[in-house]
């Protein structure tokens, strides 16, 4: 009895077990605005996985107390030893209970923070309330920086929002062999089918889509999830760039019977304030070539994906950033 030396998760174990964190938190990108998405997953001392979960919807459960919930109803809340999380867990009374409370509640002896919470809210406080009450809390970037920099990811549409105010924007631009973005005629797109589910799944992942009236007026887009499954009873925000008030009242009404709620902004920068002030995380702009430009010359775009169609092969992707970081820097 207590000589045995004390046993906890191999490095390998750890890494694993936040990759499928990861994956869990990735799964409701778009689903959780304006809460960011995140990943929890408990290990034993052995290394070996006892729960994963995500926070699924504002004002539901943190991921934390979900992965907790799970080992108890498993009976295994005892073997508990290590949480690995893709987010700094919380330590104030939001519309849940803090996770770092929920966390020493436990048998956990250590836990592997992937981003620190840019929520001033929180900022620092969970990781040293953890701290302060023994537990070896380390970040995740220690063992294998590519991890910190994929948390990082996910958190950077919610960072930017807390720390600006605005939404995290993507600009989505499909061309032909030629660099136009005008389909043939009678045609609304050129691009694979393999495309199409890009498009969708940029859709999925965000809160709003911003257009202008000419698209709408060339094409009438439905903005739906279609080629991808969709989160159940999803609303989005649909801004349309529409100076001239030439859309019509019949569109404004159908795209508010398909979900969105519509708004009819007086400039881009308005645009991205109201959708801010919304709590909208990720905008995706779907426009025209003019509108398209007029974002990529602004300050306001974070990443650009650009579909390159080719007659005689697939498609090609390119995924552009602007060069800046709204996350805040690390802490070990
Ligand atoms: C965590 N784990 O899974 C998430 C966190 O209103 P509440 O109670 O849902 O708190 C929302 C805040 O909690 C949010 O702004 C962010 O700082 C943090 N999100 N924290 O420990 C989670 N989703
Ligand atoms: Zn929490």
């Amino acid at each position: 009895m207590g000589t045995e030396p004390e046993q906890s998760p191999s490095p390998d174990a750890v890494a694993l077990a936040f990759r499928l964190a990861l994956d869990a938190a990735r799964a409701f990108v778009g689903a959780t605005a304006p809460n960011p998405p995140v990943g929890c997953a408990i290990l034993e001392a052995s290394g070996n996985v006892l729960a994963v979960a995500a926070h699924q919807r504002a004002g539901t459960s943190h991921s934390e107390a979900l992965a907790i919930a799970e080992c108890r109803a498993k009976g295994l809340g005892g073997a508990i030893h290590t949480i690995v999380v893709t987010l700094e867990p919380c330590n104030h009374f939001g519309r849940t209970p803090p996770c770092s409370e929920a966390i020493l509640s436990t048998t956990a002896k250590a836990v592997w923070i992937g981003a620190a919470d840019p929520n001033p809210a929180v900022v620092g406080g969970g990781a040293e309330r953890l701290r302060a009450a023994g537990l070896t809390v380390r970040s995740i970037g220690a063992l294998d920086p590519s991890l910190a920099a994929s948390a990082q990811r996910l958190v950077e549409p919610f960072a930017k929002r807390m720390l600006t105010g605005l939404p995290w924007v993507t600009v989505k631009q499909a061309v032909d062999g030629s660099g136009a973005m005008i389909p043939p005629r009678g045609q609304k797109t050129f691009t694979s089918q393999d495309s199409l589910k890009l498009a969708h799944e940029l859709r999925r992942r965000a809160d709003a889509v911003l257009t202008g009236s000419g698209t709408i007026l060339a094409d009438a887009p439905e903005f739906t999830v279609r080629h991808v499954p969709d989160f159940v009873s999803r609303n989005r925000h649909l801004a349309i760039l529409d100076r001239r008030r030439r859309v019509s009242t019949n569109y404004i009404d159908a795209a508010t019977a398909r979900g969105f709620r519509v708004l009819l902004p007086h400039s881009l920068a308005d645009a991205l304030h109201q959708l801010g002030e919304a709590g909208a995380l990720e905008v995706l702009v779907e426009a025209g070539p003019l509108l398209t430009e007029s974002v990529l010359v602004s300050p306001f775009w974070d990443e650009h994906v650009r579909i390159t169609a080719d007659k005689d092969g697939p498609d090609r992707v390119e995924v552009l950033s602007q060069p800046h970081s709204f996350a805040l820097t690390e802490r070990s």
